[in-house]
């Protein structure tokens, strides 16, 4: 059995707690009526994901702590989304005994901003979060850089296909979120990303949020 294999059988194995079946009908609810969550299956709901993952980031940056998103379509048509924020925390959650990654990136409306306490980073209206782009991604990778350390964890369909990882070092001043994603083909009609509607997009979000620089590579 792979190392891939034995984790996702131990995450099964834990998922018998209280809290953990929570996590799992959250993101099966989002892969059951995914519309629901980002109105349409088809090239909206699409370039929808871009913006979840997105929204995060300027969260982050109207909170003060960031001042650089970066945007790129793969060949492959995965997004990756970069902002040199904080960085996601990647200490255990207090409640759930998780990575505070791993909590948001696979816990319903969990987003940057936890209930209460600590993590509350701003206030604002925002959309359905990261954890419904992880649930309806084939493939989904986020790397943090923070204190020192590169941390990464990968999941499929929502779950984590491993642990929290630490992968390597970087400077104390570099920090911050990348997500990479990949849409799962079997919930969406298309997984094309077209270059003008993501641009257009992204420009309307660089202007409204001055001090912050969108920018889109097309490989
Ligand atoms: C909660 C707390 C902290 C950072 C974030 C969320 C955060 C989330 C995202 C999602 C994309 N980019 C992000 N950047 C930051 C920081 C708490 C702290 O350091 O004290």
């Amino acid at each position: 059995m792979s190392e891939e294999e034995k984790y996702i059988e131990e995450q099964e194995e834990k998922n018998y707690s209280a809290s953990n079946i929570q996590v799992l009908e959250g993101l099966e609810a989002v892969r059951k009526r995914p519309a629901m969550y980002i109105g349409d299956t088809h090239i909206k709901g699409l370039h929808h994901l871009v913006s979840e993952v997105v929204d995060n980031s300027i969260d982050e940056a109207l909170a003060g702590f960031c001042n650089r998103i970066d945007v790129f379509i793969g060949e492959d048509n995965s997004i990756t989304v970069r902002d040199n924020g904080r960085g996601i925390p990647v200490d255990e959650h207090e409640k759930l005994h998780k990575s505070a990654l791993e909590v948001v990136m696979t816990v319903l409306h969990a987003g940057g901003k936890f209930d209460k306490g600590s993590y509350k980073v701003s206030g604002g209206l925002h959309g359905v979060g990261v954890s419904c782009v992880n649930a309806l991604s084939d493939y989904l990778r986020a790397e943090v850089r923070r204190g020192g350390k590169v941390y990464m964890q990968e999941y499929s369909l929502g779950k984590p296909t491993s642990e929290v990882k630490v992968i390597g070092d970087c400077k104390d001043e570099d920090h911050g979120t990348t997500i990479i994603f990949h849409p799962d083909g079997s919930i969406f009609s298309t997984t094309v990303y077209d270059f003008n509607i993501l641009s257009n997009r992204l420009r309307d979000l660089a202007y409204l949020n001055a001090g912050v620089t969108l920018s889109r590579h097309p490989r």
